[in-house]
């Protein structure tokens, strides 16, 4: 029997519209792999390795890493996953990053995180992050056990930086200004779905059945 073809998926949407969160439940139940350019880069912001150092500014800013510095650092990191089934998230996020990625690797399918801005501020403020592996929480939505302390580890939790008000508002913009035409670019490809909500749990079956139909589920 043929092998299955390799399944590539994007998740996008703007800040705070829930990729992360979706992201993890796409994990656990389809066993893709997830690569998330803002996970990886605030890795390599803790690891103070060069591409950290350079992008902390641009980060904490709320404005884009520079296409180049982005676009080599995911490429690098599709390498070592490219013989399974993968989820991007956060990346590409400009048209010109959308090109490179097209040269290397063709999508099977763009799922859209359609959130109103409004739902979005409120949701970051009340974000709280794990560092070390990138668990996320939020106070309201899906607290911790014990307040400001990591599930698993017993460690201590941290806000983003760039999840101060003015900051959320820059990549608000941001979003609005360069992410838009990637939407484009994939809509005209036919394989963008949009998912619109205001809430995780109700956005999240009509994700899953959506998969469903694509993959085995793993649980
Ligand atoms: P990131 O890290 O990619 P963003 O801004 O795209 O950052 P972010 O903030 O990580 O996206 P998300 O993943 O869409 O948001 O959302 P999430 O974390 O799952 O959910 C947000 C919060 O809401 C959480 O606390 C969650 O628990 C809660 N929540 C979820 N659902 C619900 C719900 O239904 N109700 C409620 N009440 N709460 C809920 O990028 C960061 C920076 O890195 C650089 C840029 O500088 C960027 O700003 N970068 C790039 N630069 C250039 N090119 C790229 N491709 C880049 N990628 C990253
Ligand atoms: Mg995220």
């Amino acid at each position: 029997m043929a092998a299955r073809p390799l399944f590539r998926a994007l998740i996008m949407g703007p800040p705070g519209s829930g990729k992360g969160t979706i992201s993890e439940r796409i994990v656990k139940t389809f066993g893709l792999k997830h690569l998330a350019s803002g996970e990886l880069l605030r890795t390599n912001i803790r690891q103070e390795t060069e591409v950290g150092l350079l992008a902390k500014s641009f980060i904490d800013e709320g404005n884009l890493v520079p296409d180049d510095v982005i676009t080599r650092l995911i490429l690098h990191e599709l390498k070592n996953i490219d013989q399974y089934n993968w989820l991007l998230d956060g990346f590409p996020r400009t048209g010109p990053q959308a090109e490179e990625l097209h040269k290397v690797y063709q999508l099977d399918t763009v799922m859209k995180l359609n959130v109103p801005f409004d739902t979005i501020k409120e949701r970051l403020t009340s974000r709280w992050i794990h560092p070390g592996s990138g668990r996320v929480y939020n106070t309201i939505f899906n607290p911790p056990k014990v307040a400001g302390i990591d599930d698993l580890t017993g460690e201590h939790l941290i806000q983003r930086e760039d999840d101060k008000p003015e900051t959320v508002i820059s990549r608000l913009q941001a979003y609005e200004d360069l992410t838009q035409p990637v939407l484009e670019y994939y809509r005209k490809q036919g394989i963008l779905l949009v998912f619109s909500g205001t809430e995780t749990n109700k956005i999240w079956p009509h994700v899953h059945n959506f998969l469903n139909k694509k993959l085995p589920v793993l649980c």
